[in-house]
């Protein structure tokens, strides 16, 4: 069985990384979703809704599963037997910290990080940048899921 890990904050999940995510369940097996638990950090969303919210947008795809981990993602790929990090590439800024992460990944535990380039139509999309527009009243219907578009605009009224 070939396995995958798509790694991120997801707060919360755009269409971007839904691209990538969708992308690597044509390539492989199983891919899973690992959610970052950052406790230095507060989120809009928490890790459970997250998850759920990611669960949801990519039921269609079939063979996505969606865990949250802490610490070294070389560790939650070691206890799945997961080879390959599938990582998705906007721009020449984004590369340089990722060949680090690859690098430095392979190194500790032989682990592969394979690049998928972003598709142009969200290769300036982020998850801050979304946050931030809607924050603001900004249209980013287009840049979401539709349950993530309900779940953001509710949060961010109730702030
Ligand atoms: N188009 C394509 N891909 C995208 C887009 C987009 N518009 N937006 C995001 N992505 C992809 C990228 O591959 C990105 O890496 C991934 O989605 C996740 O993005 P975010 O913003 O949700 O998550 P980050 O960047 O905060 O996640 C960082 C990690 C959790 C992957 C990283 O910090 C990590 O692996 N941490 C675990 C601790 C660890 O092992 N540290 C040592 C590293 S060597």
């Amino acid at each position: 069985m070939r396995r995958a890990v798509c790694p991120g904050s997801f707060d919360p999940i755009t269409n971007g990384h839904l691209d990538i995510i969708g992308r690597a369940s044509k390539l492989y097996d199983v891919v899973h979703v690992a959610v970052m638990i950052n406790k230095s950090k507060q989120g809009l969303f928490t890790i459970d809704e997250r998850m759920r919210l990611i669960e949801r947008v990519t039921a269609e795809f079939g063979n996505v599963v969606v865990e949250a981990f802490h610490g070294l993602l070389v560790d939650f790929c070691k206890e799945r037997d997961i080879p390959a990090i599938v990582k998705g590439l906007r721009a020449v800024s984004d590369f340089d910290y990722e060949l680090q992460m690859a690098q430095m990944n392979h190194g500790l535990s032989g682990v592969e990080t394979l690049f998928v380039p972003t598709n142009p139509t969200y290769s300036f999309l982020s998850s801050s940048l979304v946050k931030e527009v809607a924050a603001y009243g900004g249209d980013v219907s287009h840049l979401v899921p539709a349950e993530v578009l309900g779940e953001l605009t509710e949060r961010l009224a109730a702030r």
